[in-house]
């Protein structure tokens, strides 16, 4: 019913290369990535900056008591060498202590500079032995019309001027938190193979990018993402490309605006973005009441990226005939999804879920 419903609504096959050749082995996947995160990058998010030519950090603060005793909390400037300029931004880091064997983590890209906040209950996160990087991404560039005169933003574009595929905020925010797992990558006391990226609404969006893009992201999680993140554009309901591009027109590079009222013509849809991140694990979940987001095309998108996973050799989404009613979680495959019932929210419910899985997994 739902493959169907694919074809219904015109989505492109994720697996058809460029030049109309099927994708049938494990080499034709490799290629088909890099001409997906061409397109993705030249028609929707643009194109990320490159990599730090060097970079240090500096200790903010110490709390090595957080939560009872067991959580040491630290605020950290992380500074950035880059190829014209420097940038430098402060993170969190909580990590669990005296764990006798090393953590999985997430990097939370977050709306607030604040420890625990309503869409993270760090204590919960750390008493189930995870870490949790955390950044507001506000200290990256501004989430403003005119944001990118400002933070990363300025660096990137002194002259205060974009071309047409020059990556909007959604990229830089992606692109810092990539910045974040450099730095993990540096811990002794991290399990390096079960790191997540997640992240709520837009920074839904933005995990899914930064974790298709940078493979070291072992989960990547999507609460709530909606148009142009998880859920497939073409007849979704509620926002389309046109709402988003005119209230939030800094998020995307420029190129974006021309599919406003135009959708069919996309040479991509959203699953394109998640199938970046095959085999690795991606998680996709959404509320009863967010229309807006759209539900049903959040698990439409898991659908379409699923023979990704078959094609590599894994099991993709293993999931029922009809969209989900409520309270309905999948997790046999290494794409899950669940739906959570209520209006648009990260809560502690979706948290759960989250770390149940990886703890699954791992
Ligand atoms: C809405 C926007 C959505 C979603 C949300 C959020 O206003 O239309 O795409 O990202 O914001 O980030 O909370």
């Amino acid at each position: 019913m739902l493959n169907g419903e694919l074809i219904r609504r015109g989505v492109p096959d994720v697996l058809m290369l460029d030049h109309g050749k099927k994708v049938v082995c494990r080499e034709d996947w490799a290629k088909r990535r890099q001409e997906i995160i061409q397109l993705l990058c030249s028609e929707e998010y643009g194109f990320p900056p490159s990599q730090p030519i060097d970079w240090s950090y500096e200790l903010l603060s110490e709390e090595k008591n957080f939560c009872a005793g067991n959580v040491t909390l630290t605020k950290i400037l992380l500074k950035l060498k880059l190829k014209n300029n420097e940038f430098s931004f402060p993170f969190y880091s909580a990590i669990p202590n005296d764990m006798d064997k090393k953590v999985p983590a997430f990097v939370h890209i977050c709306f607030r500079d604040s420890i625990p906040d309503k869409y993270m209950p760090t204590e919960e996160i750390c008493d189930n032995g995870f870490a949790v990087f955390s950044f507001c991404y506000h200290d990256i560039v501004p989430d403003r019309k005119d944001g990118l005169s400002e933070g990363l933003g300025a660096v990137m574009y002194p002259e205060g001027k974009r071309n047409p595929d020059d990556c909007g905020t959604i990229m830089l925010w992606a692109w810092a938190a990539s910045r974040v797992m450099d730095y993990v990558q540096t811990l002794e006391s991290i399990d390096l193979s079960n790191i997540a990226v997640v992240g709520h609404s837009r920074l839904g969006k933005t995990a899914l990018l930064a974790g298709g893009l940078d493979e070291r992201f072992a989960y990547i999680i999507s609460n709530d993402s909606g148009c142009s993140g998880a859920a497939i554009t073409r007849e979704k309901t509620g926002e389309h490309i046109v709402h988003i591009t005119k209230s939030f027109p800094h998020w995307f590079c420029q190129n974006y605006v021309r599919y406003v009222g135009n959708e069919d013509h996309l040479p991509f849809d959203q699953h394109f973005l998640l199938a970046l991140s095959a085999p690795r694990k991606v998680y996709v979940a959404s509320a009863t009441l967010d229309t807006w987001a759209d539900p049903d095309s959040e698990y439409l998108s898991c659908v379409a990226a699923s023979p990704v996973y078959e094609l590599l050799g894994f099991k993709g989404f293993i999931h029922g005939d009809q969209y989900p009613k409520g309270w309905d979680t999948y997790h046999e495959g290494n794409i899950a999804y669940h739906l959570r019932t209520g209006t648009h929210y990260f809560g502690r419910y979706d948290w759960n879920r989250y770390m149940e899985y990886i703890k699954k997994q791992m």
